[in-house]
């Protein structure tokens, strides 16, 4: 899974991607031109895993991951080369985690000289919309242009029809989003990659004085509710000294100020939420792993995952849900309790499904 970081300059993106990814990216270096995109990989913390590994006193332990980009920020209006190719980066994510200033700290300057969240986050959403026009209108003129010489006059004609549409929303100012599409309509516009079309969660950079409650936050979250999308708010700051700590310490930390859970575990649950993933496991003395599945994935389809052979030679999926596993306290238990499950190829995986695969090749 593939997250781009997005938000307008300055707005802590980058303390964001160091939090999650305890990276060290350079913060604060707004206006000074450069238009580096940072990379970063972090590690899916999941105590099922871990309640795994320790049962197994396995050899290795190998949980999900996701990958973070972070994009200088996009400034509004601005069309060059560097926005040009920042976009095409952003076409690759799975999904945008969208970062909007809501801390007010005089000493980091706002662009726009004042501290106003719902503004930002429209503004920030109207480039996407922008660069989503841009792909469109590209688009229909290829199209006219085809037509014009009599080529493939069914498809391009349905092609047209559906792009129009859309060309109408975004110029309202509707990210593609919120239209009501069918299967068929979306598939098809799978090759454009759309940003607006992207799952998208809203993260508000809140001061570090201030974690949680205050009035810009919750005309944020208001934001993000009209639009369906989820909202985390997140102490970039706080948690990108967090994430330099070693576990004890950031434990210690977290209890100090009265965060429950780090923002790393959050926002990767709300991605997995706004992608739909799921997790299964597979388990033994060489390797625990966690997989990751979208939902309404097949058994063969996570048995591919694992290999291509095993998919093609798929007999069956021994499946014990997590919570039994760990009730019982082992596979064997499970077993005698009959709580051991014998799945076809076309069972549904579950999240929390650990899983044994028969096959033959
Ligand atoms: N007080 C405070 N400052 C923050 C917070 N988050 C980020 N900053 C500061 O704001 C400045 C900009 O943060 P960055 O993370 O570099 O922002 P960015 O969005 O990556 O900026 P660009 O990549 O230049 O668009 C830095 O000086 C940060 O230290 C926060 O939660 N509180
Ligand atoms: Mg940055």
């Amino acid at each position: 899974m593939k997250v781009g970081i997005v938000g307008l300059p300055a707005s802590g993106k980058s303390t964001v991607f160091n939090a999650l990814t305890r990276g060290d990216a350079q913060t604060g270096h707004f206006g000074s031109g450069r238009a580096e995109v940072n990379r970063g990989r972090t590690l899916v913390p999941d105590d099922r895993l871990d309640w795994l590994a320790n049962l197994y006193e396995t050899k290795k332990k190998t949980p999900a991951q996701v990958e973070f980009l972070d994009v200088p920020g996009l400034t509004p209006g601005s069309s060059d080369k560097g926005t040009a190719a920042l976009i095409a980066d952003l076409r690759t994510v799975d999904a945008l985690l969208h970062v909007v200033r809501v801390f007010d700290d005089p000493s980091v300057p706002h662009p726009d000289g004042s501290v106003d969240a719902r503004r930002d986050a429209d503004s920030l959403e109207t480039e996407l919309v922008l660069a989503d026009l841009a792909v469109v209108e590209k688009r229909l003129e290829r199209i006219a242009a085809d037509l014009g010489k009599g080529l493939d006059k069914r498809r391009l004609t349905e092609e047209k029809e559906l792009l129009e549409r859309i060309r109408g929303a975004l110029e309202d100012g509707q990210a593609v989003r919120d239209l009501d599409l069918d299967d068929a309509a979306r598939q098809s516009l799978r090759g454009y990659a759309f940003l607006s079309l992207k799952p998208q969660i809203l993260v508000g950079n809140v001061s570090e004085d201030e974690p949680a409650g205050g009035d810009s936050d919750a005309k944020l979250a208001g934001w993000a509710k009209e639009r369906s999308l989820s909202y985390l708010a997140v102490s970039a700051k706080i948690e990108s000294e967090i994430a330099r700590m070693d576990d004890e310490e950031a434990a210690a930390f977290l209890e100090d100020l009265g965060i429950a859970e780090s923002s790393r575990a959050r926002v990767i649950r709300a991605a997995f939420d706004a992608l739909s993933l799921i997790s299964f496991f597979t388990f033994g003395d060489d390797e625990c792993k966690a997989w990751t599945l979208p939902k309404g994935s097949d058994a063969v389809e996570a048995a591919g995952k694992i290999h291509s052979d095993i998919a093609r030679g798929f007999i069956r999926a021994e499946v014990v849900d997590f919570v039994t596993f760990r009730e019982l306290g082992s596979w064997s238990a499970a077993k005698d309790a009959g709580r051991h499950r014998l799945e076809g190829k076309e069972y549904v995986m579950k999240d929390g499904d650990c899983v044994i695969f028969r096959f033959n090749v």
